[in-house]
């Protein structure tokens, strides 16, 4: 490892939010060096504790987000916190709205927040999220909270590769936990309804019950429901108290351990993926795919010998 790398981590492990940021940075946009980089903090990772929060636009992620911040501020534990915001390349409006909701942990070296880019992360959303929080894992954290709009399956994703997946409902969704994607019901450890202020929480409740009534999880653990107004602060004593007996549950039998080994068997796949994609693009004329695919289109090649012509060749590294 180079003295600059070594100075670098070293700075970012001591908790220096520049040396932090500057790491993101470069993972993010996968600039010179990312991988080395990350090899490096590998070793230090595994100590945070990584809690994901998704549910539909407005239904007070961020709010929650910062009372558990704050509440574990009060315990003297440090945060970080990952907006994945896919509407605001768009509208501009909700990363603004975070971080003026946010501020009053500015001053706060315990506590960094970072919104990430996100369509067209390189290596995928998921991959990209999970990068920039074994970065925040490293730099000595003891919770990283990710925000993730729960609408497809790249949130789905990003969420799934936490310790701890926190689901957010809002009553008044209609008829509709049923018509909620299937998708985010099944990885939710702990449910919020939030807005419990709004009438129809009840409702919410009984139809997460029904839910659950029909399928048992294979950890046979039952996702607690908590209630919470997180405009008022009400009921985050509750989830942080459903998140420790989660953590609880996860830690007998070692039940943690299988749950990160499912999530780097998926992560492991993706990133062999990309890789291997990658490898077979460098080895392309630029804009060889493009011709590949006027031609299969003319019928002047099959694609399949095509794709076995080009797995073939990886075998041959020069
Ligand atoms: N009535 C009520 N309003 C709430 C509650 N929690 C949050 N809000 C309000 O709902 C709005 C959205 O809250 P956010 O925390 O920004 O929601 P979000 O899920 O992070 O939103 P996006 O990131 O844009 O998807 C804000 O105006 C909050 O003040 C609640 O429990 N009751
Ligand atoms: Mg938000």
């Amino acid at each position: 490892m180079t003295a600059d790398l070594q100075s670098w981590i070293d700075r970012l492990r001591r908790g220096d939010a520049l040396a932090l940021s500057r790491a993101i940075t470069t993972v993010e946009n996968h600039a010179p060096g990312w991988r080395d980089l990350l090899k490096e903090l590998f070793p230090h990772t595994g100590r945070a504790r990584i809690i994901g929060l998704t549910g539909a636009p407005g239904a007070g992620k961020s709010t929650l987000v910062d009372h558990l911040a704050r509440q574990y501020r009060q315990e003297n534990r440090s945060v970080g916190i990952i907006a994945v915001d896919p509407t605001s390349p768009y509208t501009g409006g909700a990363i603004l709205g975070d971080r003026i909701r946010m501020q009053q942990h500015f001053s706060d070296p315990g506590v960094y927040i970072r919104s990430m880019a996100t369509r067209g992360s390189l290596g995928g959303l998921a991959g990209a999220t999970a990068d920039v929080s074994a970065i925040l894992d490293a730099s000595g954290r003891d919770f990283v909270m990710i925000e993730t709009v729960g609408v497809g399956q790249d949130e789905v994703d990003v969420v799934r590769l936490a310790d701890i997946t926190v689901v957010i409902l809002v009553p008044g969704m209609g008829d509709d936990v049923q018509s909620i994607k299937a998708g985010i019901m099944e990885i939710a450890d702990i449910f919020v309804i939030n807005k419990s202020d709004h009438p129809g929480a009840e409702r919410v409740e009984r139809e997460i019950r029904a839910l659950q009534s029909l399928a048992a999880r294979a950890d046979r653990w039952t996702p607690p429901i908590v209630k919470t107004v997180a405009s008022e602060g009400l009921g985050i004593e509750d989830l942080v108290a459903a998140i420790r007996q989660w953590e609880t549950y996860q830690q007998a039998g070692n039940r943690d351990r299988v749950r990160q080994a499912e999530n780097w068997e998926g992560r492991l796949i993706a990133m062999l993926r990309d890789a291997l994609l990658e490898e077979a693009l460098d080895r392309m004329p630029a804009g060889a795919i493009a011709g590949y695919a006027a031609e299969i289109a003319a019928h002047q090649r099959d694609p399949y010998t095509l794709v076995e012509e080009i797995v073939g060749r990886l075998e041959t590294k020069s």
